[in-house]
């Protein structure tokens, strides 16, 4: 069985765009793939974190991880900073990679611009994104289109690393969904949409109720024509809203524009809201169950045993490779 490694920040309550862009390509590929599924909490404090509220964070995500219908029995889910292998690994292949393409990084840039003080860690994002992925032989990489970059990148440094130093790493591919790769914020269609965007009704989370999912939807952008069509270019906001509603649906475009023709904006919105209310409820249904529950400590401690036995072996050899330590 092939390998299929991937990871989310706990850097706020996950949105539409995660679930529709990475989580539901999870579900879906877990029955083929020997699936690892990482919160990564490492990474997320490479912007400030409130301490408690990353804790909290953390268990959250878990928690909505196996309520969208990740099994563990199929795949392993676990807590990168209790896998000390990535962050060792990370800092190897940080001195693999170069500062000029670790600044050419448009999540870099993004996340950096304008801001007073930049964190070193947000600029050596990416190798540690590498590590989670090589650490496991890892051969599928699921992810929404913004990830896309930093997949180049691990590729560039595993066969950079295979050609210096010793051929251990497998190089992966990447695997975004044909539609809905690429969610746009509710408020700024330009833009995808994101869990730590400061205005809360550019996106919509997994938890949000159902009368905060109604407003946001009510209150998203669109524009002044009020005709249902899919026009990216023209029409970003009411664009972006139509793939939510077909992928949720799974109607095409030009089906929906056919059932909502002569109707406006705001009938299509309610539709749509009570579509995402509709398919939120037994995923929320179950969160609440399982945050309340012993059950998701003990799948994250198997997780992390598991994961740290395979990541350890690799660890190995990267080290052996590297010349690091005394010979064993
Ligand atoms: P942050 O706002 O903290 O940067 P994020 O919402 O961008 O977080 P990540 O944790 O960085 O989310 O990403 C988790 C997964 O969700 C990745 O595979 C990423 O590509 C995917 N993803 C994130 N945002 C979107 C989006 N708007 N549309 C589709 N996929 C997305
Ligand atoms: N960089 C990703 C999160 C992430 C990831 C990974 C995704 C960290 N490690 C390994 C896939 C595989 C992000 O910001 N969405």
């Amino acid at each position: 069985m092939e390998t299929i490694f991937s990871g989310i920040q706990p850097s706020g309550t996950i949105t539409l765009g995660n679930y529709i862009g990475a989580l539901k390509q999870f579900t879906e590929l877990q029955d083929d793939y020997n699936c690892y599924f990482c919160i990564v909490d490492q990474h997320a404090i490479t912007v400030p974190q409130d301490r408690l509220q990353l804790r909290k964070n953390i268990k959250s995500l878990a928690a909505l991880y196996l309520a969208v219908g990740i099994d563990p029995e199929k795949a392993t889910l676990f807590i990168q900073s209790e896998v000390p292998a990535h962050a060792q690994a990370g800092w190897m292949l940080q001195c693999v990679a170069y500062i000029g393409e670790l600044e050419r990084m448009t999540q870099f840039k993004d996340k950096s611009t304008g801001k007073e003080a930049v964190s070193a860690g947000l600029l050596t994002y990416p190798p540690l994104m590498a590590a989670d992925i090589l650490l496991y032989g890892t051969n599928l990489v699921p992810v929404g289109e913004d990830q896309k970059q930093h997949l180049e990148l691990t590729r560039d440094l595993a066969e950079r690393f295979n050609k210096k130093y010793n051929d251990i790493f497998t190089v992966p591919e990447v695997r975004i969904p044909k539609v809905g790769a690429r969610v746009m914020s509710l408020q700024d269609p330009l833009r995808k949409m994101s869990k730590s965007d400061p205005n809360s009704k550019a996106f919509i989370t997994l938890l949000d109720e159902p009368k905060q999912i109604i407003k946001k939807i009510k209150s998203a952008v669109t524009d002044s024509e009020g005709i249902v069509t899919f026009d990216k270019e023209n029409k970003p906001g009411i664009s972006n809203l139509l793939s939510i509603y077909s992928i949720l649906e799974n109607k095409t475009a030009a089906e929906l524009e056919q059932q909502y023709e002569g109707k406006g904006y705001g009938d299509f919105k309610s539709d749509l809201a009570e579509v995402v209310v509709r398919h939120l409820e037994p995923v929320q249904k179950r969160y609440y169950e399982l945050i309340e529950s012993d059950e998701l400590d003990r799948i994250l401690d198997a997780g992390a045993e598991k994961a740290n036995y395979t990541a350890n072996k690799m660890l190995k050899k990267m080290e052996k490779a590297m010349g690091l330590g005394r010979k064993r």
